[in-house]
């Protein structure tokens, strides 16, 4: 049975508004104490108005989680690519408006062991996720339905870290909506990943398909896979297209708890613009070059400057060797300038001023 109805929710798409990156948060020193709901402009004032609340955003690599984040506070500071493992540690998001902050964390991606070794990742790709969500006041799963092999199941490593976690109210994201021709394949996705759940929803009498159609067979497939009965909410959203995704943040928002805030109201992440800078080209590199290649290499930043808010950044990328520097380079460095070029956009979303960024190759061992 379920402790609060679900809600379950279809709606046009929003238009992506121009305030999508408005602004970028300031360094620690130059933090402006606007913003903070009666605490009378100092960071060490606390307000008896102020009110917090924590989520951790989790899910299975390429799930849609940093996309997700990155719209529903507006503004771009989760580096995001097709490929996985594109986020390597757990990064913080935040909104503040109003009297309510909300920290978001974006997190790696759940993996198993099998997946940790094939792409080299350390212990604390999974534990630092695990801490993020001990230390949240709710937990946001975020289910990729595009995905015909893995949508109707939870992951078995994410469900480990929803059962350790079972006191801490969680609410499932169902995204990528928009790449489904049929809307009511949902309706047994919620089934299977909330272990029947949906069988007590009123209209769930909704048109049981053909025998032949080919999405119900799909479903089928799934019967011993396991599910999370306990979410509180459940969300059918593009984080592409932003659809459905302010009742996301009014649901957040009404659990927020009278608390001090924890980052100033301009603060929009806890990274600093270098690791942002770092990132992004590594989110790129990811996007734009084959297969595991892209694992192969090491992003570092040479040199960062920020002079009257325009951004010079320089990047060295290190291959492992001679063969693949000239595939990250390219036909006259033709791939290279595509990528500075694409990272470079990506960070004047992001800083929402001028950028000037090199990226350089080099080969690991030897000097240029
Ligand atoms: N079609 C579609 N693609 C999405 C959506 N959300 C994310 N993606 C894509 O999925 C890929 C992985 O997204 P990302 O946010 O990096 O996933 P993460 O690993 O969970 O953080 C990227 O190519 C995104 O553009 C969505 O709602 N619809
Ligand atoms: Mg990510």
């Amino acid at each position: 049975m379920f402790d609060k109805p679900l809600l379950i929710l279809f709606r046009r798409a929003l238009p992506r508004t121009s305030s999508w990156c408005r602004s970028f948060a300031v360094k620690p020193s130059e933090h402006v104490p606007d913003g903070r709901p009666d605490s009378g402009g100092s960071p060490a004032g606390q307000s008896t108005s102020e009110k917090l609340i924590k989520v951790a955003i989790i899910g299975v690599p390429n799930a849609g989680k940093s996309t997700l984040i990155n719209h529903l506070i507006d503004h771009r500071v989760c580096p995001t690519s097709m490929k996985v493992h594109t986020t390597r540690a757990v990064s913080k998001a935040i909104q503040s408006r109003s009297n309510s902050q909300i920290i978001l964390f974006d997190t790696p991606g759940l993996v198993g062991e099998k997946e940790m070794k094939k792409h080299q990742l350390d212990a604390g790709f999974v534990s630092s996720c695990r801490h993020a969500v001990q230390n949240s006041h709710l937990i946001g799963v975020v289910h990729d339905v595009s995905n015909t092999w893995t949508r109707n199941a939870l992951n078995p490593v994410l469900l480990e870290v929803l059962k350790a976690h079972a006191s801490i109210p969680s609410f499932l994201i169902l995204n990528k909506i928009d790449t489904l021709k049929s809307k009511r394949i949902l309706l047994d996705i919620v089934k299977n990943v909330t272990n029947n759940r949906l069988e007590s929803i009123k209209n769930y009498s909704i048109r049981k398909r053909k025998s032949t159609d080919k999405q119900e067979e799909v479903s089928r497939k799934a019967p011993e896979a396991e599910g999370w009965p306990h979410f509180s909410e459940i969300f059918m959203v593009s984080a592409m297209t932003g659809d459905g995704l302010k009742e996301i943040m009014s649901f957040v928002q009404s659990h927020a708890k009278t608390g001090p805030w924890e980052h100033l109201a301009t603060e929009h992440t806890d990274q600093t613009p270098e690791e942002l800078i770092v990132q992004s080209v590594r989110a790129r590199l990811l996007d734009y070059l084959p297969q595991e290649i892209p694992y192969l290499l090491q992003t570092e930043l040479e040199f960062y400057e920020n002079i009257k808010g325009k951004i010079f950044a320089s990047a060295v990328v290190t291959c492992p060797s001679e063969r693949l520097e000239r595939l990250v380079c390219g036909e006259a460095n033709g791939k290279l300038r595509q990528i500075t070029e694409r990272v470079t956009s990506d960070l004047i979303e992001t800083f929402a001023g001028p950028v000037s960024l090199t990226i350089a190759t080099r080969i690991k061992g030897k000097e240029k």
